[in-house]
């Protein structure tokens, strides 16, 4: 019996790695918040009488640590268990308004879990296998281009400076106490499940609306930073193959960035994003007073707001995961921005429920 423990499995990534896992026929645990609204799990509730869900946050370490003694206990002939560590307060700007609760969930969550495996019985610590959501974002003020598994980390944001705290608690507990314990660097990635708050759902969810009738134009901050982006349906494929290396106690598991090669100003996502409406973008203007016209109507569509602008950006993130393509085999099926925009439009953002 294969069996499976994610945290943060209501969230983009969770979703999809839950559908992965079921398919390859894992029994699938996951922890979700308490809410005052009864159901919130929009994008789980078409598997959800596939899985074992229950009640846990990760500030709680009574909780973690119970649900976990759980699922060992009831399932005792299991043959591996996998933990994937996805559960974070994710978004970037927001990390600044709350920087110690950002800190709280992303960096110390993570030693929570860490220490309830390195306190298991040997027997049992050994077939357990940890995967820890590190991000692009630890890159930061980019030291070198492209960044790749050996580039320092130069943080900007409490959530960045979270991770890399994270990341180096991973690779402790791997290296001081023997744990398969990985570190997986993912670059961006969407999906037709993003939230409205990143930029790409934004800027399609505001077209679509546009096209409706039901909003004006799009707001947004920084429209010249640069990111590489993929879909989350490949990632989380990377993220199980990273958890399927070979487990040798001369060769202990290796972290892996997983990246599309390719990066480009949110600029050329507004444009063909609306391009893929068949709009034209116009640009006018500078800085916080630029704007983007439709090039038939003079309708304008996109103004800049100062109050998208963050205390520190970051400006150019680009991938190198040939170190994940060559020893992990790990491939994509989103390799250009079209086709992400593409699948980002026409997928409904809910999965049909049975
Ligand atoms: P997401 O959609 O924001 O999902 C985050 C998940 O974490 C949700 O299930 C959320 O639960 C849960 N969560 C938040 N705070 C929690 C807490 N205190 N206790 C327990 N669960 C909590 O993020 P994602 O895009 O799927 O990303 C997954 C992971 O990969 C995150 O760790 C993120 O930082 C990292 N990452 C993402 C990207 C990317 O581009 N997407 C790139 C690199 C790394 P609720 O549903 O209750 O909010
Ligand atoms: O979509 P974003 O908020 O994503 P960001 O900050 O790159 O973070 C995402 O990717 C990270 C991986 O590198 C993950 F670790 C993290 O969890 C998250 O998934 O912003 C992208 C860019 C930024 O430069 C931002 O300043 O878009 C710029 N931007 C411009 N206007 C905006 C907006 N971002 C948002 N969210 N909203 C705007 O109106």
């Amino acid at each position: 019996m294969k069996l499976a423990f994610i945290t943060g499995i209501t969230g983009q990534d969770g979703s999809y790695l839950s559908e992965l896992l079921l398919n390859k026929d894992y029994k699938v645990f996951g922890i979700v918040r308490r809410t005052s609204l009864l159901y919130s799990h929009t994008r789980i509730e078409h598997i959800r009488h596939k899985l074992t869900l229950r009640y846990g946050d990760m500030t709680d370490t009574t909780g973690l640590s119970n649900f976990i003694h759980n699922i060992i206990q009831t399932h005792p002939e299991f043959e591996v268990f996998e933990i994937y560590n996805l559960a974070a307060q994710s978004h970037v700007a927001i990390s600044f308004e709350i920087p110690e609760y950002t800190n709280d969930v992303d960096g110390a969550g993570v030693l929570r879990i860490l220490e309830v495996i390195r306190t298991l019985p040997t027997s049992i610590k050994n077939k357990i296998r940890f995967y820890q959501a590190g991000t692009s974002e630890m890159f930061g003020a980019v030291k070198e281009t492209p960044q790749n598994e050996r580039t320092p980390f130069n943080p900007v944001s409490p959530y960045a400076v979270a991770k890399v705290y994270a990341h180096y608690i991973t690779r402790m507990y791997r290296e001081g106490y023997g744990l398969y314990a990985v570190n997986g660097i993912l670059f961006n990635h969407e999906s037709s499940r993003r939230v409205e708050n990143f930029v790409t759902m934004k800027i399609v969810s505001g077209i679509k609306n546009i096209l409706n009738g039901t909003q004006e134009y799009i707001e947004l901050g920084n429209i010249d930073s640069k990111r590489d982006w993929g879909h989350a349906k490949d990632y989380v494929y990377g993220m199980w193959l990273m958890l399927q290396q070979p487990h040798q106690e001369q060769q202990p598991p290796e972290d892996f960035v997983l990246a599309s090669g390719k990066t480009q100003t949110i600029r050329t996502f507004v444009e063909k994003a609306f391009a893929f409406k068949g709009i034209r973008i116009e640009w006018s203007g500078e800085g916080v007073d630029e704007i983007g016209k439709d090039a038939v109507t003079g309708l304008t569509r996109v103004k800049i707001n100062p109050k998208y602008f963050r205390p520190c950006e970051v400006e150019f993130l680009l991938g190198d995961a040939t170190k994940a393509r060559e020893k992990l085999k790990w491939t994509f099926e989103y390799d250009t921005l079209d086709k992400l925009i593409e699948e980002m439009f026409i997928t409904p953002p809910h999965p049909p429920h049975p």
